[in-house]
C-alpha cells in the first residue's frame, strides 16, 4: 500500500511535467521552478514535519534508499517553486518530494500530506 501511495504521488506530480513536454513553445516550467533533470532525480520520502518556516524545514523522515540517507532528523531548505497542496502544520505526516539543486544538495520541491 505505501508503494501503490507513493506510485501515485509520483503520477500525480510528473503530469503536469509530460504536458509541458508535448508543448515546448509555452514552456510551462517557468511556474514550477524546477527542471526536467530536477525532476528526475526526484526522491519521496515519508517524514514528520517538526517545523516549517519560510524557506526551509525542520523533519524526521524515514530512510531513503536511492540516496542512502538512513532515518535521520535535520533541516531541509525549500526549493524555489516549492509547492505544498494544501497547508502544512507542524506535525504532520507526509511525503515529501526532494529535488537536488544546483550544487548537488536535496531540497524539499513539495510537501504532500498523507
Ligand atoms: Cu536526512
Amino acid at each position: 500500500m505505501k508503494m501503490l501511495s507513493a506510485f501515485l504521488a509520483t503520477s500525480l506530480l510528473a503530469t503536469p511535467i509530460a504536458f509541458a513536454d508535448t508543448n515546448h513553445s509555452a514552456m510551462g516550467h517557468s511556474n514550477m521552478g524546477m527542471t526536467d533533470a530536477q525532476m528526475e532525480a526526484a526522491v519521496h520520502a515519508k517524514a514528520t514535519i517538526n517545523s516549517i518556516g519560510e524557506n526551509s524545514a525542520n523533519v524526521s523522515h524515514e530512510p531513503i534508499p536511492e540516496v542512502g540517507w538512513p532515518a535521520m532528523t535535520m533541516d531541509l531548505t525549500l526549493a524555489p517553486g516549492f509547492k505544498t497542496m494544501d497547508g502544512v502544520s507542524e506535525g504532520d505526516s507526509v511525503t515529501l518530494m526532494l529535488v537536488k539543486n544546483d550544487n548537488g544538495m536535496f531540497e524539499i520541491g513539495a510537501i504532500m500530506p498523507e
